[in-house]
């Protein structure tokens, strides 16, 4: 590797979705990130099947977490997820925390704090949402979130609120 290369850094990504067949959008969204060059996979959690926060007249979602690595910056891993969010028909101007066919959110991005107009890491909520940090928690015990804190006391002051894990990662 050159002087000039950056780092590999390591990557969560929250995979959502509630819209034509959910547990296939997820899996397909798996395989299209891992299909990139620069990005290893590192673990996957579990398929997760969650009561919709926000409006309740929507479908329940299926979630779950990737953890990969790569040297992309947070910004071109941004554009590439928005880009597989599109290929997979999630047209944006959808009412505000209504149905999606896909939600690809970057969790963390390695320790980075980032407060940009496009993007904020750590995720805005995390801390509130079980269906991120019990798929986190499977995959990263350990793990620190900057300016929140260790997954192990998130996930004390965070209710399940009917979430479940789903049994198999098998397509439906
Ligand atoms: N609710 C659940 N359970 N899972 C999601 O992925 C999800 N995503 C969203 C909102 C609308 C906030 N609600 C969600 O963007």
């Amino acid at each position: 590797m050159n002087s000039f290369a950056s780092s590999l850094i390591d990557v969560f990504i929250g995979l959502g979705s509630n819209l034509a067949m959910p547990t296939s959008q997820i899996l397909s969204a798996r395989d299209a990130i891992i299909a990139h060059n620069d990005i290893s996979e590192c673990a996957f959690s579990s398929l997760y099947h969650s009561s919709p926060m926000g409006p309740q007249d929507q479908p329940d979602y299926v979630n779950a977490v990737l953890c990969a690595q790569t040297h992309l910056t947070a910004l071109q891993l941004l554009q590439f997820l928005q880009d597989i969010e599109h290929a997979q028909g999630r047209i944006r101007k959808e009412q505000r925390w209504g149905a999606r066919t896909l939600d690809l959110d970057i969790l963390l991005y390695g320790n980075e704090t980032i407060d940009l107009p496009e993007l904020i890491v750590p995720h805005l909520g995390i801390t509130e949402r079980a269906f991120v940090l019990y798929p986190l928690n499977e995959i990263a015990p350990n793990i620190n979130i900057p300016s929140k804190g260790h997954i192990a006391e998130l996930i004390k002051r965070c209710p399940l609120a009917g979430l479940k894990k789903l049994s198999t990662h098998a397509s439906s």
